[in-house]
């Protein structure tokens, strides 16, 4: 491991935060372990803790603790380490970590426009920073270094799939030179919290791909806060509202309309540093399949 590269992922956390203190978010703590987390589109293994009378899982993501704290501040982000038990199909991705930290960010009464527009700028804002400290190091990694252009392109999620087949992603990413936004995502593909579209079928909802084949760096979406439109979700997911109590009995409450999102930070500096495998941004990677100090 080189130690650039430990200088390159402590630099990008500095100046993620810095950009976004400026924006007038706060930083709050992460959550670690929660009666409640995100339920995810795709299965893993069980990260469950037997404590009392109840259990703890691992946080996945803290997509519904943002929610909540969003009661108490209007603008938050977490360095959030997510622990996805993924299967070890996913061993020679190149992009999975069972464990990893996302930048999970989300703002009271925001758009999705709005937060494509930040995202942006946070990421421009942090390769120019990185540039600036690290020029020599990250032109000899990565040839294909440049600042992006403002704005990324957004393409809808389902006309990109109809001209490039069940593959568009991955070959979109290899033919790009640019970051860009996957756009208005099927509600089958994505779990129930990002908010459905007038359309019925497609979602309020985006995700970061990175250009030369590093594929999806970030997502996110306007979600759902209300609670007859939750439990709707929840059976189109074939998911029983009764296992939700947690989560129901605060969205009885209230919880405010908002987007945000989560930007891997691995996955980040493996795009920036132009790495073979995400496992090379960190000094205790663990990849899927497999246990490692
Ligand atoms: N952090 C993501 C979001 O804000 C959720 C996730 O990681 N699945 O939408």
């Amino acid at each position: 491991m080189k130690k650039e590269v430990l200088e390159v992922v402590s630099e990008t956390i500095f100046r993620m935060g810095e950009f976004l203190r400026k924006e007038g978010f706060i930083e709050l703590l992460p959550v670690i372990i929660s009666p409640l987390t995100d339920p995810l589109n795709h299965s893993v293994n069980e990260a469950k803790i037997p404590y009392e009378d109840g259990f703890y899982h691992l946080t996945k993501s803290m997509i519904f603790h943002k929610q909540l704290a969003l009661r108490t501040y209007p603008k938050i982000f977490i360095f959030s380490p997510n622990v996805r038990l993924e299967t070890k199909d996913k061993k020679h991705t190149g992009r999975h970590l069972i464990e990893f930290t996302q930048l999970d960010l989300e703002v009271k009464d925001a758009t999705r426009e709005d937060i494509l527009t930040l995202v942006e700028n946070l990421i421009i804002y942090t390769m120019e920073k990185l540039h600036e400290k690290f020029k020599d190091f990250i032109e000899k990694k990565n040839p294909n270094f440049h600042i992006p252009k403002r704005p990324f392109e957004r393409i809808k999620y389902l006309e990109a799939k109809n001209l490039y087949g069940e593959d568009f992603e991955a070959i979109l990413s290899k033919k790009a030179t640019e970051p860009f936004f996957l756009i208005d995502i099927p509600i089958e593909e994505r779990e129930f919290y990002d908010r459905l579209s007038e359309d019925g079928k497609t979602l309020v909802d985006m995700d970061l791909i990175y250009p030369y084949s590093f594929q999806e760096g970030m997502s996110g979406g306007e979600r759902e806060n209300e609670l007859e439109r939750i439990i709707f979700r929840m059976k189109a997911k074939n998911m029983d509202p009764n296992e939700w109590q947690w989560y129901l009995d605060e969205v009885k409450k209230s919880i405010p309309r908002s987007a945000g999102c989560g930007i891997g930070i691995e996955r980040f500096v493996r795009f920036v540093l132009n790495l073979p495998n995400i496992k090379d941004t960190k000094l205790f990677a663990k990849l899927p399949g497999e246990i490692s100090l």
